[in-house]
């Protein structure tokens, strides 16, 4: 008889690994994907993504935070600093507020597509969102601390705790000394989610905000600030999120978020296949696009499986510039013909990069920016 998870067979903390040939999606992979979910792709459509529609990733447990924590919540600023700091929410709240409008990615966007396969989160294209932020720029609180000349790097800690591939952890990163205090991007330290408080899932009461990188650098529940005299050598810094071939490499670390566009599926899906039915004529084909090295500068579509590509017409940088590490809306429009289509769209950005039409390979699956393909069928009269 059958009755679910069994005794313990397996290993407690499995390495990383790729899937065999052909072989599906796990139990475990499923019980990540239903724990961390993805941005239903009509959501699109708002220019500020709606709480509850924003994805989201969580490595381990969302730690609950109820309100009387809230209020001794504590920041501290240390290590290779003049002045410590312990902060709490309403120290926070008296240095001058930044809201930043910005797109967020997960660098593992697209690796259940990848193949081989490699084995984690499985996300297709939707493990991305848009969200207002609202909270203190991260160089103003080292600028009270004080930075002593042998610091390098700024080390980030959430209240999290769990075991990834035999290690034990708090979740932590780091960023660079000049990144941490630049100011183009602007580092917050958020308070504020869309207007209010943070929800428990995207870090309540506290997160890093680094606009223009991949998610996994926006440490969320943060309660620590650390600056350090080396570079930082943790788990998800040196041993996750970094661009490998195999297994061995030191690899290239994951920062900024390659560039992508993403359609809103036209017409309306099946129930399982997703495969959208559109009705001859007319079709508007819209969606956004965004990349770490901002602005998109041009977005191209196809209706006939990438034979053939045209301009959609892009929010101009000039009228978006006012939220410069947001996703960019464009259109185009279609006439639909009886039969079955490809669609896909695909975005370049200012420093030139464009959306490969083939897969860009890594054994994390990280930054997998290939083009998404949309399957229409387009029918005549009633559909089904
Ligand atoms: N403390 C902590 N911060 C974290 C994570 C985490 O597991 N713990 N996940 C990271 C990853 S991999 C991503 S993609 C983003 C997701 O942010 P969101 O859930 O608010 O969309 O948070 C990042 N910050
Ligand atoms: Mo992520």
């Amino acid at each position: 008889m059958d009755e679910g998870p069994g005794p313990f067979t397996g290993d407690l903390s499995p390495p990383g690994r790729l899937a065999g040939p052909g072989e599906g999606i796990s139990p475990e992979e499923l019980a990540l994907a239903a724990r961390n979910h993805g941005l239903p792709l009509e959501a699109l459509r708002h220019d500020v993504t709606p709480l509850g529609l924003h994805y989201v990733l969580v490595h381990y447990d969302i730690p609950y935070v109820p309100d009387a924590r809230v209020a001794r919540w504590q920041l501290t600023v240390h290590g290779r600093v003049r002045r410590p700091l312990a902060l709490d929410l309403a120290a926070l709240r008296s240095f001058p507020a930044v809201t930043l409008r910005v797109t967020m990615e997960c660098a593992g966007n697209g690796r259940a597509l990848l193949a081989p396969r490699p084995v984690s989160q499985p996300w297709l294209v939707e493990a991305v969102g848009t969200a207002e932020w609202t909270g203190v720029p991260l160089r103003l609180l080292i600028a009270e601390a004080g930075v002593e000349p042998d610091a390098v790097e700024v080390v980030f800690s959430g209240a999290d705790h769990g075991v990834e591939r035999g290690v034990e952890q708090d979740y932590r990163r780091s960023l660079p000394l000049d990144v941490a205090t630049g100011d183009d991007p602007e580092v917050l330290v958020a308070y504020r989610m869309n207007g209010g408080p943070l929800p428990p899932q995207h870090g309540d009461p506290l997160r890093l905000v680094v606009p223009g990188w991949y998610g996994m650098a926006h440490v969320k529940w943060l309660r620590e600030i650390r600056l350090t005299g080396t570079p930082f050598t943790g788990f998800q810094q040196a041993t996750a999120y970094r661009y490998r071939q195999e297994p061995g490499d030191p690899g290239r670390p994951v920062t900024r978020m390659a560039p992508r566009a993403l359609m809103i599926p036209p017409g309306c899906p099946d129930f399982m296949s997703r495969i959208r039915f559109v009705r001859p004529g007319r079709v508007l084909l819209e969606g956004r696009a965004w990349s770490g090295w901002p602005p998109v500068t041009r977005v191209e579509v196809t209706t006939d499986d990438c034979r053939s590509w045209r301009d959609a017409e892009l929010t101009p940088p000039d009228r978006s510039g006012a939220h410069p590490w947001a996703w960019q809306r464009w259109q185009s429009t279609w006439t639909a013909t009886p039969g079955n289509h490809v669609l896909a769209a695909r975005a370049t950005d200012a420093a030139g990069r464009v959306q490969p039409l083939t897969q860009p390979w890594n054994r994390g699956g990280f930054g997998n920016n290939r083009i998404q393909r949309i399957l229409v069928h387009c029918g005549p009269g009633q559909l089904g």
